[in-house]
């Protein structure tokens, strides 16, 4: 059965950009595929956070997983460092990847300008640990955003070179694009992201939502209601795009063009739409943070389904590069 693989940091709150990004794909696509979801832990380690800051992360992300609609009965849902067959590939794949790769990838640039007291190995090295978290299921549809699609080539190119050299071994991971690979945050101008703080959070309530769209930049030549705006270079209205029905969103435009609607009331609009969705997430999420036990027994059960299936591929790899003797 094909596989399909991907992962979350727990760097921070789950976005809507994670969740419309990412997290739609990995609830459909586990109907069809086998499925390994994982808290990218080892990923996190990046950023240096404390340990009990990073316990706590990795809980609520699985928790938003889960609240999203991942299905433990369907998918196999754990945590990246409750598997080390994860490390050992990854230090494998390091060794075949060269450094002239690695210094291409704009992601390492961006972190480190964004953490420049800790410009880290791991923060170098990232994409390569994301190849083995692939690799070790030997997963063929990769459900990532496309802030991900540098990070996926060179996944492809790693993984073809180890069958150019030691022998036939891994598919060609596959990006699988949701409709919002990418969800600009509420600055307007980059991706929303957990650690810049432009992010509207999973588990917001509806008035912690609202506050944070008041301030919101909608169209900068809208200054005041009576001036006619143009939907289309709005941030706003581009949300509107993935919560808001078709009709209701012509109407928005034909009220924001002909000054009729004022951007508060289509604020209040999409904070309204955005409920719908995010409030059954966040009821859900409230129920799995009140039964840590059955949080731990999901976990639990997910890592010992990811070690075998890793301990197979790494079988195979070890005898492939020679750390293993051929019986
Ligand atoms: N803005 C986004 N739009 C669409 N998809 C997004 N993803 C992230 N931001 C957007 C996708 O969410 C998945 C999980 O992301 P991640 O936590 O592994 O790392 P990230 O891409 O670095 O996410 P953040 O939120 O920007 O975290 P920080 O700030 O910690 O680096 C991925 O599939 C990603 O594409």
């Amino acid at each position: 059965m094909v596989r399909t693989m991907s992962g979350i940091q727990p760097t921070g709150n789950l976005h809507i950009g994670n969740y419309l990004g990412a997290l739609v794909n990995f609830v459909e696509l586990q109907q069809q595929y086998e499925s390994f979801f994982c808290v990218v832990d080892l990923h996190a380690l990046t950023q240096r956070p404390e340990a009990a800051v990073l316990q706590r992360a990795v809980r609520e992300v699985a928790i938003g997983m889960l609240a999203s609609g991942v299905d433990p009965d369907k998918a196999t849902l754990f945590v990246q460092s409750h598997v080390p067959q994860h490390s050992e590939l990854a230090w494998i794949l390091t060794c075949l990847t060269p450094l002239g790769d690695l210094n291409r990838m704009t992601q390492f640039k961006d972190k480190s300008a964004q953490q420049p007291e800790n410009i880290n190995a791991g923060l170098f090295t990232y994409p390569i640990l994301q190849t083995a978290d692939i690799a070790l299921y030997r997963a063929e549809r990769v459900p990532v955003g496309e802030d991900q699609d540098q990070h996926l080539e060179l996944a492809r190119e790693t993984l073809r070179r180890f069958n150019f050299v030691y022998g036939e071994t891994f598919p060609d991971p596959q990006t699988v694009r949701s409709k919002a690979p990418r969800v600009i945050g509420l600055d307007g101008q980059a991706k929303m992201s957990k650690s810049k703080g432009n992010e509207i959070g999973l588990f917001e309530t509806a008035d912690e939502t609202m506050l944070k769209l008041r301030g919101a930049k909608t169209d900068p030549a809208r200054l005041r209601k009576s001036d006619k705006g143009t939907p289309e270079v709005c941030n706003i209205f581009s949300y509107h795009g993935y919560f808001t029905s078709a009709e209701q969103r012509e109407e928005i435009a034909a009220g924001c063009r002909s000054a009729q609607l004022g951007c508060f009331d289509c604020k209040k609009m999409l904070a309204a739409n955005m409920e719908a969705v995010k409030g059954p997430i966040r009821e859900r999420a409230a129920v799995l943070r009140s039964d840590p036990a059955r949080l731990d027994d999901i976990l639990a059960a997910g890592a010992d389904k990811a070690r075998a299936a890793a301990e197979a591929t790494m079988q195979l790899v070890r005898e492939r590069v020679g750390l293993r003797r051929k019986d």
